[in-house]
């Protein structure tokens, strides 16, 4: 494959060392906020919230995923990708990363969420923890670029993103959330 098709890396940094005013204003609160997407999306929705799962499948991660999770390139992981809709519109695109090694004992029921959002699963968890964020403005042709318009007719200059490593039952897995331009149109 020539290098210049090659999907390039985003690159991620922790929250704290990005300006804020790099970062579009009516975005900083959704990137910023520790506790649950799920439940913020549910509290700014007029009439509904649904979760749409597009894909769950065993692949490998992307180059900057498998570095997060210390994970070898070719380590198997199961990858389920979502849409998050706010009155049937996709505000954020959920996707979450489980090695093999994380999907023991209680974790096996990862496997079986449908459409129950991720987040009522690992808030429902006293003992979980969450690491810090980490934000990127995704660009064209980035591995995780190209997962979210690969399902959406959009090509936005930018989308912007968080992603954070849970541990459930000590076990880790990375959670990256994308903001929509629909969740931007409406937050202005
Ligand atoms: C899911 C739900 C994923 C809420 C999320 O981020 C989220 C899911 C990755 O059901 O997969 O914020």
């Amino acid at each position: 494959m020539p290098i210049f098709s090659h999907p390039l890396a985003p690159k991620w940094r922790p929250l704290v060392c990005w300006s804020t005013t790099s970062i579009p204003a009516e975005l900083l609160p959704w990137l910023a906020d520790p506790g649950s997407m799920t439940k913020r999306l549910r509290q700014a929705s007029q009439q509904s919230f649904h979760v749409q799962v597009l894909k769950c499948h065993w692949s490998q991660a992307g180059v900057t995923e498998a570095m997060r999770l210390n994970l070898q390139r070719r380590q198997r992981t199961y990858i389920r990708e979502v849409l998050l809709f706010v009155d049937e519109k996709p505000w954020v695109y959920g996707r979450t990363i489980i090695p093999l090694t994380s999907l023991v004992g209680k974790n096996g029921s990862l496997l079986s969420l449908g459409t129950r959002p991720l987040g009522e699963l690992l808030f429902s968890d006293p003992q979980v923890t969450r690491s810090v964020f980490e934000i990127a403005s995704l660009q064209p042709n980035e591995h995780e670029y190209n997962a979210v318009t690969e399902h959406l007719n959009i090509h936005p200059a930018e989308l912007w993103a968080r992603r954070s490593v849970f541990h459930l039952h000590q076990q880790p897995l990375l959670v990256t959330e994308v903001m929509l331009p629909d969740l931007m149109s409406k937050n202005k």
